[in-house]
Parts: structure tokens; C-alpha cells; sequence
């Protein structure tokens, strides 16, 4: 059966977004509202699989809300809205958590990451956390899913999760007329130069909201002088730059400005090393930081504006809501039938 095209996307209001959220995430889904249907989510339900602060939640819900717009994303011609407004979610995750396997949960390596050696402590939902993914996809039937490349394996798992319900209910699915297929194996958009932003601090380890030191990323509500300290100081290697992407190699700190620099210009890291290729660290630091700044600042902007205003944002999310929920309420109907639920 051929699906309707349609994208899915979700970013977690826990904490500050950065540059790795931008590159890796938002910035793929500005020029997406052209060619498809969007569906942008703030899956507060993911926030909570770890502790929040319930006045910190609402809060940064809000502000990617903000960032969202701030970055280009047309509320009327794409649906924005926060996960825990439409009860389908939580649903349909349910009906997956009795499709998926406990063995193919343990291998997704973000709970490893995650819960280190306390893992006994973690909570249930961080553990179920891409049963809840599957389900933010698959309730609008999506076919493309754009994210950074850590959230690859999860969904990977929301394919197979589709496919597992597809086989385990194929006769129900077949006498109910959606052919053979209910749902569509969702795709990764993992695309250009940015796709792991990795720590100013640590070129082994990914940029993160959660790591402790803010000068491990750039945050998209950073001044501009905030933005030039933390590129200037930024760990790097005492070699200039090389003149082409082989030399990157085995050289994490470079490779990761220079991706930053060619993501943001919109150009090939070739492009970047053609021009700065033999080039010193403090001068090529001085092009990154102009570029961040010229790049980065009117977003940043445009979100404080926009926060100042949580009646606005919260109408955005209120219409998107009702929005997700009309398609969401289709595809739950449908699943109850076909799992054999009744429903009066
Ligand atoms: N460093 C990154 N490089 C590229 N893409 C990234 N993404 C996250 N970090 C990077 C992408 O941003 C989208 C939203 O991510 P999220 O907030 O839902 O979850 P996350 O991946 O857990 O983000 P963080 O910053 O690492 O948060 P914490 O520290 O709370 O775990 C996703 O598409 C993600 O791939």
C-alpha cells in the first residue's frame, strides 16, 4: 500500500537547545514545510522519563515552541503541538509496548548511555522511551522522520515495531480493507554536514542539554559575546587546519568546527578546508564565531521575543493540539478494531 507522505518530528523541553538540536533537528525542518506534511511535536511525555521541575517543564515546552518558530516553522502550515495534549500517544505507546520485544529494548545503546551503572534506578518510561517514539510516528502514519543521527536506532526500532504489528495483525488488518499494511516503515532523514554535533569540550562526546558544563555547547538563546567565548575556547589541537577531509580524520575537535562552519554556511567541509586549509585555529575561530553569530543571533532573538508572549505560544500549541488530535483519534479507532478492542 503506498502512504500518504508525511513528516514527524518530536525535540524534548528539557532544557536549553543548542546548536546540535539546531543542525542535527530543527534547521532540517524549515525547508520540509514546503514539500510535505509536518507534524513538529514537544514530546513533554519524553521529558519526564527522567526527574523535571514541573514549573521548569511548562516553561521550556514554551520555549521550543518558540524556537521552533523563531527558526522558520509556519504554524498554520505545519501542525505544532506538545505530546501529552493528545491522550493517543500514551495509547497507541501502550499497544506497543505489547508488540515489542524486552530484547530488542535492550540494545538501544541511548538507555545504556543514559543510566550508566545506576540503571536499576532509572525509570520505567526512560527504559519504554522508544515504544512512546514509535507511537508519536506511527499515530500520524508517518513516512519521514528527520533527527540527528543519535536518535538513528530508535527509529529503526519504530520500523520494526510497524512491521511486527503489521505481520502479528495481518489478517485483521487485510478483512478490515488497509491491504496489507497498516502502518508505513518510517524513514530517517539523516542529512548534511551537522548530523552529530559533538561537545566543545570533548570531540568524543555528543552535544547535549544535559551536559554540565555550558561550555560544552551554544545555546540558541546565547548572546553574542556568550557565542564568541565558548567557540574561542573551544578545545582544539595545536595543528593548523588541513587543506582536505582526510586530514580531519583522526582529528575529532577540527572535524567538528568545520562541520559546525559548513552546516551553517550551507557549504561541504571540502568547501570549508579549501578556503581555511593551512589556516591557525585563532583565525579560523574568528570566521566560525562572526558566522554563529550572524546565523544564530536573530533566532535567539526571536525566541526572547517570543516567550514574552505564553498566551501566543500557548494558543499555537492549543490549535496544533486539536490538529494532531483529529488524525490521532483516526488511526487509534483503527487500531482498536484491528487489534479487537470494543469500542461503542
Ligand atoms: N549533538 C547533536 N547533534 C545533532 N543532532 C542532535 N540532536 C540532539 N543532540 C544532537 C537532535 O535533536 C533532536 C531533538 O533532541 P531531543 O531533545 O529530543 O533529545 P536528545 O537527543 O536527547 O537531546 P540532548 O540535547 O542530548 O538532550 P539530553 O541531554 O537531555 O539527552 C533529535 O532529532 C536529536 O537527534
Amino acid at each position: 500500500m503506498a502512504f500518504k507522505e508525511r513528516v514527524f518530528s518530536g525535540v524534548q523541553p528539557t532544557g536549553n537547545l543548542h546548536l546540535g538540536n539546531y543542525l542535527g533537528a530543527i534547521s532540517k525542518f524549515v525547508p520540509l514545510q514546503e514539500k510535505y506534511d509536518c507534524i513538529y511535536c514537544v514530546v513533554d511525555m519524553h521529558a519526564i522519563t527522567v526527574w523535571q521541575d514541573p514549573a521548569e517543564l511548562t516553561k521550556t515546552t514554551r520555549e521550543v515552541t518558540a524556537a521552533f518558530i523563531a527558526c522558520g516553522l509556519d504554524p498554520d502550515k505545519n501542525i505544532i503541538f506538545n505530546q501529552s495534549q493528545v491522550a493517543e500517544h500514551a495509547e497507541l505507546a501502550w499497544v506497543f509496548n505489547c508488540v515489542a520485544r524486552i530484547g530488542w529494548l535492550n540494545r538501544m545503546t541511548q538507555f545504556k548511555e543514559k543510566t550508566g551503572k545506576d540503571r536499576e534506578n532509572a525509570s520505567v518510561g526512560l527504559y519504554v522511551y522508544p515504544s512512546l517514539m514509535a507511537a508519536d510516528i506511527l499515530l500520524y502514519r508517518a513516512t519521514h522522520v528527520p533527527v540527528g543521527e543519535d536518535q538513528k536506532q530508535h527509529v529503526e526500532l519504530s520500523r520494526d515495531i510497524a512491521q511486527k504489528f503489521n505481520n502479528d495483525f495481518a489478517p485483521s488488518i487485510q478483512s478490515r480493507g488497509y491491504g496489507d499494511a497498516f502502518f508505513p516503515l518510517p524513514e530517517p532523514l539523516i542529512q548534511g554536514q551537522a548530523t552529530r554535533v559533538m561537545s566543545l569540550r570533548d570531540g568524543s562526546k555528543k552535544m547535549s542539554k544535559s551536559d554540565p558544563s555550558d561550555y560544552s555547547r551554544i545555546n540558541l538563546t546565547d548572546d553574542a559575546d556568550a557565542i564568541a567565548q565558548k567557540i574561542r575556547k573551544a578545545k582544539t589541537d595545536p595543528e593548523p587546519l588541513p587543506g582536505e577531509e582526510k586530514g580531519l580524520e583522526p582529528r575529532p575537535e577540527a572535524d567538528n568546527l568545520v562541520g559546525i562552519y559548513a552546516a551553517l554556511q550551507g557549504i561541504s567541509r571540502a568547501e570549508v578546508l579549501k578556503e581555511f586549509g593551512g589556516a591557525q585555529f585563532s583565525t579560523f575561530k574568528s570566521a566560525l564565531v562572526d558566522l554563529a553569530v550572524a546565523k544564530l543571533g536573530p533566532i535567539g532573538a526571536e525566541m526572547k521575543k517570543l516567550v514574552q508572549d505564553p498566551v501566543y505560544i500557548d494558543k499555537v500549541l492549543a490549535n496544533g493540539s486539536e490538529r494532531a488530535q483529529a488524525i490521532a483519534a483516526d488511526t487509534m479507532k483503527a487500531v482498536k478494531d484491528i487489534v479487537g478492542f470494543i469500542r461503542h
